[in-house]
């Protein structure tokens, strides 16, 4: 093996963070200390999943979250390792997770400058079956003055200063983004323990022929919704049809979606007029990452995704992000139906 052949200057999370930080001269450090409790956060719950089979962590853990689901006991096992984290840091003021009713509020650090949205594991319905789920975040700073409530997080997406989501998949994929900035993509390399930048500067190809969404639910969709599957799915005269994914973990459908191009939608409908997934913790964060990739991400009124301001901490809202062609297409068929 040539020298050349191995990489000695490796990209580590921690290394990009420090990067990262001197680029910013006001930067105090604590953003970046919050990154590093984040992606230990990451590095355990990604443990404790490929390990779930093995150590009788699969199955109910016998109560419902927030929102009402069934909690699977890595449900729990993931919030509790986030919660910690993002405690431990002491930079956090105000964290919300879907596995919790109320905001938490880390009155022991009352001088940390963040608040901090998760859904810690996301597609837990899929955790049994092996299947590939995801942690969730996004990151507010706090304004000056501020008090340290829930509401500090009942803002638009554009307020957030970072976001992105990690994939436990036969990898766990880590993609993060800040405000304006680019969308970076690490993998967790297990023996290093060490998140490597394999990804750098993640753009979303500007078309695919590929439509992610749960279509068992299209008998309540609303007219614009049909339309526009029925266009992929009956194309013109000589057009190809397109093929469909759906996995039903968002994070994973979204990695796809980031990095083969096209469109993953949970649209509102008729049986859940609001959607299913959460604007803080589920919606907001996966626009800002398609948006800085150069993709779109509107809602169900087709609304900027991240203008969109919740009114509760677990409000739901429905969404559709992909390749710009390909939610504009969604934009222009709902603007013909008025
Ligand atoms: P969860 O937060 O309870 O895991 O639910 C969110 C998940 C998403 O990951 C996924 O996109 C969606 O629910 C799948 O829903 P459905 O099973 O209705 O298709
Ligand atoms: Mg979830």
């Amino acid at each position: 093996v040539g020298k050349e052949a191995i990489n000695t200057d490796i990209v580590t999370l921690t290394r990009f963070l420090t990067e990262e930080q001197f680029k910013h001269k006001e930067a105090t450090g604590d953003f970046t200390l919050l990154c590093h409790a984040l992606q230990f956060a990451f590095k355990s719950i990604s443990y404790y999943i490929r390990r779930a089979t093995l150590i009788n962590l699969t199955g109910l853990a016998g109560a419902s979250n927030a929102t009402g689901d069934d909690q699977k006991k890595l449900d729990v096992i993931g919030n509790d390792l986030f919660i910690s984290a993002m405690k431990s840091s002491g930079r956090v003021r105000v964290l919300v997770s879907e596995e919790e009713e109320e905001a938490i509020i880390f009155n022991e650090y009352p001088n940390a400058r963040y608040a901090v949205a998760c859904d810690p594991i996301d597609g837990s319905s899929n955790l049994d079956a092996g299947v590939s789920v995801g942690t969730i975040f996004a990151i507010y700073k706090l304004p000056e003055g501020a008090q340290g409530t829930k509401e500090d997080l009942l803002k638009p997406g554009t307020e957030m200063v970072a976001s992105g989501f990690t994939m436990y998949g036969a990898s766990a994929q880590l993609v993060i983004t800040m405000k304006g900035g680019t969308v970076n993509g690490f993998t967790l390399d297990n023996s290093f323990g060490e998140f490597i930048l394999t990804h750098p500067d993640m753009k979303i190809p500007k078309k695919r022929a590929i439509y992610s969404v749960n279509e068992g639910n299209s008998l309540y969709w609303e007219e614009p919704v049909k339309e526009y599957v029925n266009s992929l799915k009956y194309p013109d005269e000589g057009g190809k049809p397109y093929s469909a994914r759906y996995i039903g973990s968002m994070v994973a459908d979204a990695y796809r979606t980031l990095l083969y191009g096209g469109i993953f939608a949970y649209p509102a409908d008729k049986k859940s007029p609001k959607g299913k997934l959460r604007i803080l913790y589920e919606c907001a964060p996966m626009a800002m990452v398609f948006e800085n990739a150069g993709g779109l991400a509107v809602d169900s009124h087709m609304r900027r995704m991240l203008e969109v301001v919740p009114q509760h901490i677990h409000d739901r809202s429905g969404i559709f992000l992909g390749s710009e062609g390909e939610v504009q297409k969604v934009i222009d068929v709902h603007k013909k139906h008025g």
